[in-house]
């Protein structure tokens, strides 16, 4: 099996399944996006077969690799490799329930770790928000509690919407100027958006973008097997962030509608997926996978299930196990009452009458002694937030005493970012920005 995994065209037909999965379901529930599955599903196939760290017998084991899909309007593409790897919760009978209400498979992802969806994504821009904050999370851990208990990666699926959206360029800044080296981007360079060719609203050299700010670039055919797999190499291997820029066509394979805007949701008919059955050669029925392909994509998850065994046994023995635990299951410390106690005590015996802010500065101070596991990020910390107190800063090069961040200026991205810290299961992520009423 092993050696099966590791041909090229092995792997082209496992897109396939990912492709054909995603037009039943899309057929199934009458509407749908087709072009993000469509368009990556190379890509995806090639992380899952042959990088990605993950065990869908255990969804919330605390080392998985974190895949966010910030292009969420492709969600059939997240829930195909959910269900072809093999997570419970993402059963043939819930893609069928694509789209219904209720149903694991919403139309936008949900967040529920139990089904392998890290985070809720839709709003464009926000899931790389939260993959930073991951990233962030990733990188706060593995100073806490070292390479044997934490050692991660963050990927996320990116479409050309993520980019154009103000976040998202916040985003490029800060992982650029922190270095998180595990931060992989696989940007879908379709050119192609809703609303037609991306030269309409856009002129500038994206990858350019990136490159300025600090991250490892590359340009690649997001449709070559080989090629994917170089690019992904090449990232793991550098120290900086990662954007492979995955030039696609939207809606491979639906002759009618691929490289054009219709292929980004436009209606598909059971001609079409006929018409993509006979261009793939495709042998199978609606929702029906190729056992032997079946086989192939469960066989994915062996080697994270093994990484997970031996993670487990770490943990039995490492001495950090109890606090590790703990933080994983957001239990607060001892002494965190006392030092709220001591706080309230010392703020009525000075009858102040303070500002806000300052109040919420001042409780947070009091517990960052107590609470290791808060992580602070601010778009100002010095005077006017008055959260920066006793911590000292997390920065390209210092991890090891990281529980502040410097957001300066970042409003936007702060709350989706410290969602990502809080999804990753890092601790207490504590924010304080300028809102605009
Ligand atoms: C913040 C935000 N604005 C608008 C939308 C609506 N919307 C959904 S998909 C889309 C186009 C995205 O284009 P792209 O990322 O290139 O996706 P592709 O067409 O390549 O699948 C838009 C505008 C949204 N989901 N979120
Ligand atoms: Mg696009």
């Amino acid at each position: 099996m092993a050696a099966d995994l590791n041909a090229d065209a092995d792997l082209e037909a496992m897109a396939h399944a990912i492709r054909f999965l995603s037009v039943d379901a899309i057929l199934n529930a009458g509407e749908g996006h087709q072009g993000v599955p469509l368009g990556m599903a190379e890509i995806a196939t090639v992380l899952y077969a042959r990088h990605l760290r993950f065990d869908p017998k255990d969804p919330t084991w605390p080392d998985r690799d974190r895949v966010v899909l910030s292009n969420g309007h492709g969600s059939m593409l997240l829930y195909a490799l959910l269900h072809l790897t093999g997570y419970g919760h993402i059963s043939l009978d819930a893609v069928k329930s694509f789209r219904e209400l209720g149903s694991p498979c919403a139309g936008h992802p949900e967040f529920d770790l139990h089904a392998g969806i890290e985070t809720t994504t839709g709003p464009l821009g926000q899931g790389i928000a939260n993959a930073l904050g991951m990233a962030i999370a990733e990188a706060h851990l593995a100073s806490r509690f070292g390479a044997d208990l934490v050692d991660h990666r963050t990927w996320a699926f990116v479409g050309d919407g993520c980019l154009q959206e103000g976040v998202g360029q916040e985003v490029i800044q800060l992982a650029g100027h922190l270095g998180l080296g595990k931060l992989t981007f696989f940007w879908d360079d379709n050119a192609i958006t809703d609303d037609g060719a991306t030269d309409l609203s856009i002129s500038e050299n994206v990858a350019e973008r990136f490159r300025v700010a600090n991250w490892h670039v590359q340009e690649i055919d997001g449709h070559d097997i080989g090629a994917i797999d170089a690019a992904i190499h090449a990232a793991k291997a550098d120290p900086r962030p990662s954007m492979i820029a995955c030039r696609t066509v939207i809606a491979r394979g639906i002759a009618r509608l691929e490289g054009q805007r219709g292929g980004h949701s436009g209606k598909l008919y059971p001609s079409d997926r006929e018409a993509m059955a006979a261009l793939f050669g495709w042998p199978a029925g609606s929702f029906d996978i190729p056992a032997g392909l079946a086989a192939r994509w469960r066989a994915t998850a062996e080697p994270g299930a093994a990484a997970n065994a031996a993670w487990r046994q770490r943990l039995a023995t490492s001495p950090q196990r109890d606090e590790f635990e703990r933080t994983q299951a957001r239990v607060m410390p001892e002494g965190w009452r006392e030092a709220i106690r001591a706080y309230k005590a010392r703020a009525a015996a000075s009858g102040d009458a303070q500002f806000s802010i300052g109040t919420s500065g001042d409780i947070a101070a009091a517990l960052y002694d107590v609470v290791p596991e808060m992580i602070t990020g601010c778009a100002d910390l010095e005077a006017p937030t008055n959260h920066k107190r006793q911590l000292s800063a997390f920065t390209a090069t210092d991890r090891v005493e990281d529980r502040r961040h410097r957001a300066l200026d970042r409003c936007d991205n702060d709350a989706a970012r410290m969602g990502g810290i809080l999804a990753a299961s890092a601790g207490w992520p504590d924010g304080c920005i300028w809102a605009r009423a």
